[in-house]
């Protein structure tokens, strides 16, 4: 597969310290990513980057919910949601880009999660799946047409961008070997059976 350096652009997901080993949400694996990412990067003119980005008393917290822990699903009133540890405080240091990241060319920091009252996994709609992040937009306007997706978590927050993204219009391939996943039970094959269903590409970045 060949760059396309005019309309091709690298979307990195949350590539932030609190998902990697020793932060509250931590993906197995998570920090393993960060040379292919930089190496990855240095490949695309066109590299946007996402941001997890969450106020005190986010509706994503467990700690939020009297009773609830982490990992219970809550039904808030836009569906279903998933609790998680306290993670990506905005203007912590678990929530900055990890300092690993060499990444002076990067485009766009997506910021998302930023309201109290909804979270957003997908870097384009939040997770009433109706509230646009304003990236589709960004995306059009600058002539972006194919999008190559890593970061974290690939059953999370890549998995939702990446199906949302070709939802609306743009080519998308997520790389496999540049994601980790959480894995909750089932995540990673729902995960798998939803890219199939959307006719998504998992490629290695070694097939670019
Ligand atoms: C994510 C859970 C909560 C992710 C973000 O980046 O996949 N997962 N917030
Ligand atoms: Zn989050």
């Amino acid at each position: 597969m060949t760059i396309n350096q005019q309309t091709d652009a690298l979307l990195l997901i949350d590539l932030q310290p609190d998902f990697m080993p020793g932060g509250p949400l931590a993906v197995a694996g998570g920090d393993e990513i960060l040379p292919t990412i930089n190496a990855l990067a240095r490949r695309f003119d066109h590299v946007l980057l996402t941001q997890d980005w969450h106020p005190p008393q986010h509706i994503s917290f467990s700690s939020s919910h009297p009773q609830r822990k982490p990992y219970e699903v809550i039904q808030a009133p836009y569906g279903p949601q998933t609790l998680w540890p306290d993670h990506c405080l905005q203007h912590t240091p678990g929530a900055a880009l990890h300092p690993a990241l060499e990444i002076p060319h990067a485009e766009l920091i997506l910021r998302k999660g930023f309201r109290r009252e909804i979270d957003s996994y997908s870097a384009f709609l939040e997770n009433d799946h109706i509230t646009p992040t304003g990236l589709a937009g960004y995306l059009r306007e600058r002539n972006l047409k194919r999008l190559f997706i890593a970061g974290l978590a690939y059953d999370f927050c890549v998995r939702f961008s990446a199906i949302d993204g070709k939802a609306l219009g743009f080519e998308t391939i997520v790389l496999e070997d540049a994601s980790r996943p959480v894995n909750l039970p089932n995540s990673v094959a729902e995960t798998n059976t939803a890219f199939a269903a959307a006719a998504i590409p998992r490629i290695s970045s070694s097939a670019l």
